[in-house]
């Protein structure tokens, strides 16, 4: 069976367990922890060279990249999540390169000193934490302008672009950004937190923050 490295703290991590529920794959969700070392043992290093999570092992067969994995997934498994026509899936991977290069930028920025340092004791960096609400800000007034405008990401179905955007609005309610700044995304968001790839996952993202902090 295939198997997640992972922490389900992780918005990447979750993007790949949800594109596996949504694409109906059983998985194995392995946790590995960065914040304990544990990604840079010779042994992971060799399923994932950066040290980050995700990481899959698909019966010997190791790839990292979480949008990678997720290409990787609907291929195999003959899933329109990553469409195959060529002009649809040149909207997907827009979207895609747009949430890494744009959004995921400035969540992590924000989650590492809102959440993490906390967590690990680490000093709080100010001024990276205000540039990348910043980036947020910005780039999530382009993504409700889109989603205004068509009913998903990359047009009027579900994909890959989707539950990439969706892992990384869900932690948006713990780092205090509110959703329903951006009406057309949390209307969006509401419909696709009820389906079952994102409620295999968690019943929502603070659940998982809770249980963390509870030890
Ligand atoms: N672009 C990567 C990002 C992966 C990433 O940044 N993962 C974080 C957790 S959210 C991580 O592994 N951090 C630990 C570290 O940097 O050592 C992907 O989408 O898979």
């Amino acid at each position: 069976m295939i198997k997640v490295y992972g922490l389900g703290l992780s918005f990447p991590v979750n993007r790949v367990r949800m594109c596996l529920n949504a694409i109906n794959v059983d998985h194995e969700f392995v946790i590995i922890n960065p914040l304990a070392g544990e990604t840079q043992t010779e042994e992971y290093l060799k399923m994932s060279p950066s040290g980050k999570i995700p990481a899959i092992d698909d019966d010997g067969f190791y790839l990292f990249e979480s949008n990678a994995i997720m290409k990787y997934l609907c291929r195999k498994h003959n899933s329109n999540l990553y469409p195959s026509d060529l002009i649809e899936q040149a909207h997907v991977d827009s979207w895609l390169d747009f949430i890494v290069a744009h959004l995921n930028n400035g969540l992590a920025k924000v989650f590492f000193n809102k959440i993490v340092a906390g967590l690990i004791d680490a000093e709080v960096d100010k001024k990276s934490m205000e540039e990348g609400y910043g980036f947020l800000e910005r780039f999530m007034t382009v993504i409700e302008q889109q989603l205004g405008t068509t009913p998903y990401l990359a047009g009027d179905r579900m994909t890959i672009a989707d539950i990439a955007l969706l892992a990384t609005v869900d932690p948006f309610e713990v780092i205090d950004i509110k959703l329903s700044d951006y009406p057309s995304v949390a209307a969006w968001a509401s419909k696709l937190m009820k389906e079952s790839f994102y409620t295999k996952v968690h019943g929502s993202y603070k659940e998982t923050l809770d249980a963390v902090m509870a030890g």
